[in-house]
């Protein structure tokens, strides 16, 4: 099982401020321990952070291409905005999950709505950096479930 994870704008700075909201720890060091975790179960995984919304779109169709499983999405700020990363994920039908570190829905009016959300398999908001390891569970979970059900 084959799963990319994305990171969006602005969270390659994880780690260096606002660390009341975002943690303490850096983007690096929390992907590392992701992929520490999917290696010991047997599952590949692939990050990427980009800034730019058009390089997030190319490995959402990359992830296709390359038959990727599912992806793990924190788009940062483009949750808020993006209609064309929504239409990149609906475009490859690849079950996503939705990461936060922070809860959107606890802070200002406009991070409460989410493009994403309705083409996500489920959105995971407010844990923390252990919400990347609650949705790779969700999500591989959701995987087993759905190759059993086929
Ligand atoms: O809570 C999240 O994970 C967000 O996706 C983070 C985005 C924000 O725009 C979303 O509304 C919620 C912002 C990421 C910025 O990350 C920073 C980290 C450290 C210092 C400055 C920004």
């Amino acid at each position: 099982m084959k799963i990319l994870v994305l990171n969006g704008p602005n969270l390659n700075l994880l780690g260096t401020r606002e660390p009341q909201i975002y943690g303490y720890a850096t983007l690096g060091q929390v992907m590392q321990k992701l992929l520490t975790e999917a290696a010991s179960h047997g599952c590949k995984l692939e990050d990427y952070q980009s800034n730019h919304e058009g390089d997030l779109i190319d490995q959402i169709h990359r992830a296709k291409r390359e038959n990727f499983s599912g992806i793990i999405i924190n788009p940062g700020g483009y949750t808020h905005t993006s209609v064309a990363l929504r239409d990149a994920i609906s475009g490859v039908n690849l079950p996503t999950v939705e990461v936060h570190l922070s809860n959107i829905h606890a802070r200002e009016q406009f991070r409460q709505h989410s493009y994403i959300a309705p083409v996500a398999v489920g959105q995971i908001s407010g844990f923390g950096a252990h919400g990347y390891h609650l949705a790779l569970l969700a999500l591989s979970e959701y995987l087993l479930n759905r190759m059993e059900c086929d």
